[in-house]
């Protein structure tokens, strides 16, 4: 097989560049959504890095359940906010993820712990075909998290490979970049472990799914998620889903 070769070489004309390349999704074709549950001392430092690293191009959405100064610190910023009761983390970025309407569909925590300037990348992934792009936090070691979280997560991520049948470092990574039409195929049931559906019910049903390394940062303000009920709710939800998908 021969090698493909780069994109801007070959025997193409210039309109047929220029055709090929409307094909290829911007940051206008993308949605940064996050549920925000009083985060006033990182929204204003996430929100910037989105705008900074896309050029203020991508459209940002929070749903929001805070009683601090977040939701106007987000509108200061151009995001739309969503008010929501706070009832978890899943039932907001559900709601995140399905109230707009361009094509790709990025979420993230709201706690500076996540790259915003690896964005591009997660752009490109899909730009190259794949249907979700999933930050792996796990893969440069994660220093930053705390070492009971480090431990669950790899726990999470042997139990979901075993039950898979297909080898995951991560499950429940908070950034991840979608295809609309794969989170709209889909019936979401998990709350607490949102995350890890998001990533399972994709992979068990054949979309093309890749783990990318992420920088991950210490959490500006306190995190939302008890550890021990967190984690015991994840796990049963990945039991869960895992054995839904496969008995389909
Ligand atoms: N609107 C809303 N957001 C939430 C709720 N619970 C958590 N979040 C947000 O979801 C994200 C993940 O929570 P986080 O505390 O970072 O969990 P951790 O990463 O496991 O420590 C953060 O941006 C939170 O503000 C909730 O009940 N309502
Ligand atoms: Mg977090």
């Amino acid at each position: 097989m021969s090698e493909p070769r780069p994109a801007d070489e070959g025997g193409r004309t210039e309109g047929e560049r220029a055709e090929a390349d409307t094909d290829e999704y911007t940051f206008e074709d993308v949605s940064v959504v996050m549920g925000t549950y009083n985060e006033e001392e990182a929204i204003g430092k996430v929100l910037s890095d989105v705008e900074r690293v896309t050029d203020g191009k991508a459209e940002v959405v929070c749903v929001d359940g805070s009683s601090d100064r977040t939701p106007e610190i987000a509108r200061e910023h151009g995001a739309r906010v969503i008010r929501q009761r706070p009832q978890g983390y899943g039932v907001a970025v559900r709601e995140a993820i399905l109230a707009p309407d361009r094509p790709i569909v990025v979420t993230t925590d709201c706690d500076d712990t996540y790259p915003m300037e690896q964005l591009p990348e997660f752009l490109e992934s899909i730009n190259a075909g794949y249907d979700v792009v999933s930050g792996d936090r796990l893969y440069h070691g994660a220093a930053a998290m705390p070492a009971f979280n480090r431990f669950g997560n790899h726990a999470f991520a042997a139990i979901a490979s075993v039950l898979m049948g297909t080898h995951v470092h991560d499950t429940t990574t908070g950034m991840r970049a979608y295809r609309r039409e794969v989170v709209e195929s889909i019936e979401w049931t998990e709350n607490t472990g949102l995350s890890a559906e998001l990533l399972i019910r994709p992979l068990m049903r054949g979309y093309d799914v890749r783990e990318h390394p992420i920088e991950y940062r210490e959490r500006a303000g306190e995190t939302k998620l008890d550890p021990i009920q967190g984690g015991a709710a994840i796990a049963k939800s990945i039991v869960k889903v895992c054995l839904e998908e496969r008995f389909r």
